[in-house]
């Protein structure tokens, strides 16, 4: 069972969710790109969606597949976003960012009334932290805000190497909103929703990687099958 068949089958099960005429967020990431694949076929087959994707990757690929796009300004209210995650808990909390579209995908998540995760099995941690946070940041004053960063997150225990993201050796990776994204290697975060809300205090920071109060379910793969967490 390869972490690729995985994604697919998370991808799969969330895809029965989906029913004709919604609003759909298209999220970012190799699992949200199974989804896409999939849902492309559906379209194929007549199935009609209106879809706002999270990152011009996700864009590209649905535009290709003939999926009908829209924007959050024609569409402000999703009905339902689909997207992958790079960890998630027990309460549903997530780490993303990993692929550095969180910006959009936070605010298409929360355009939407549910937020299914389609993941496989490994993502599933008991803390966060494991995975680097990636914490998305305005270039101005960059360097004085990864200093607040690591300030603030010593506040609460946490020390870790920050690490500004490169797209090429050297070569900083600019988000689609054209920020820099600093991943931060805390280690595990006991208090998360208290991280997030002193993050997005600082101003140089645009928004981070950790969703909480987001997802609504979570579909997780493993080599059982897949499982449903949340309701
Ligand atoms: O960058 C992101 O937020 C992605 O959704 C990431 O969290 C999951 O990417 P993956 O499905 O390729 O592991």
């Amino acid at each position: 069972f390869s972490a690729e068949a995985m994604k697919r089958a998370a991808a799969r099960a969330a895809l029965e969710s989906v029913t004709h005429g919604m609003r759909l967020g298209l999220g970012s990431g190799s699992t949200a790109a199974h989804f896409v694949d999939l849902l492309g076929a559906r379209v194929r087959e007549g199935l009609e969606v209106i879809c706002v994707p999270t990152s011009e990757r996700t864009r590209a690929q649905a535009e290709s597949l003939g999926i009908s796009l829209s924007t959050l300004d024609e569409t402000p209210q999703l009905d339902l976003t689909v997207d992958g995650a790079d960890e998630f808990d027990a309460a549903l909390r997530l780490i993303k960012g990993g692929g550095g579209a969180l910006l959009r995908e936070k605010i298409v998540a929360a355009a939407s009334t549910r937020m299914f995760v389609i993941a496989d099995a490994t993502k599933e941690v008991r803390t966060l932290g494991a995975f680097p946070l990636p914490v998305e940041i305005d270039r101005f004053g960059a360097r004085s805000t990864m200093l607040h960063i690591e300030r603030v997150a010593r506040g609460l225990g946490l020390i870790g190497p920050l690490t500004m993201r490169d797209a090429e050796p050297g070569e900083r990776f600019i988000t689609d909103g054209g920020h820099y994204i600093v991943d931060c290697a805390f280690g595990a975060i006991d208090d998360a929703d208290a991280l997030a809300a002193r993050l997005s205090a600082i101003p140089g920071v645009v928004d981070h990687g950790l969703f909480i109060g987001l997802a609504t379910a979570i579909f997780i793969a493993g080599a059982e099958g897949v499982r449903i967490l949340g309701n």
